[in-house]
């Protein structure tokens, strides 16, 4: 398997610890965002949205991680990334939606770029914009986890929650977002941390981060 990926790319992020964690093997193949390459007719051939990540299986070009992990969980089903009971598994969604669906689409690159160069804000009023959706999102999350979590974000299993928590933490960190008050988020990403197959995703280890 190929994945298009960038090392600051939270979406991208999320794949490669799904990939880990299921011990499969991937070739990375490197999309500069900074440079816009994933508006070259090239990757615009692979993903007309011109967004990463995108995993090519042999078989097809896949896009949107959420799809792609859910691929990636029913092809290859150990370790599972969702309960079984259809009530946890809901549960689990509610948490990788409301990062997938109401916290990244509002901080993605396109956004904070159009907010900069089309709507004449300033780089303060970019970090006001980031900060607050983060704030709303982990604010609604962390009640998730007063009630859901145990070592993790669901109980003590690792799930799908915790694959997307890490690159939005990341993010909110680059950004300097406080998120001391946040103590349960914060627990876990310290437990998920001590994990091989979070650590090996980090932008920091990737190949194509400069600072490598
Ligand atoms: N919903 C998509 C979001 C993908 C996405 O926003 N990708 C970002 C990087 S994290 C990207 O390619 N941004 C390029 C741009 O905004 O021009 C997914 O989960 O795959």
């Amino acid at each position: 398997m190929k994945l298009y990926t960038y090392f600051r790319s939270s979406s991208s992020f999320r794949v490669r610890i799904a990939l880990n964690l299921k011990e499969l093997e991937y070739e990375s193949v490197f999309v500069h965002l900074v440079k816009d390459e994933q508006t070259s007719a090239e990757h615009l051939a692979r993903n007309p949205q011109g967004l990463i990540p995108v995993l090519d299986t042999g078989d097809a070009m896949l896009t949107q991680s959420p799809a792609i992990i859910d691929y990636l969980d029913e092809t290859y089903p150990e370790p599972a990334l969702l309960p079984t009971d259809p009530i946890a598994k809901a549960q689990v969604r509610a948490m990788v939606n409301l990062i997938a669906c109401e916290m990244q689409p509002l901080n993605n690159l396109a956004v904070l770029k159009h907010l900069k160069s089309d709507l004449g804000q300033d780089q303060d009023g970019v970090n006001a914009w980031y900060k607050h959706w983060v704030d709303r999102g982990f604010t609604a999350l962390e009640k998730h986890l007063e009630k859901h979590s145990g070592s993790y974000c669901f109980g003590d299993t690792i799930t799908m929650a915790d694959v997307f928590l890490i690159p939005q933490v990341w993010n909110a960190r680059r950004f300097d977002c406080d998120l001391s008050k946040f103590p349960k988020i914060e627990a876990v990403e310290k437990r998920l941390y001590q994990l091989d197959a979070f650590v090996r995703a980090l932008p920091e280890n990737q190949a194509d981060n400069p600072d490598k």
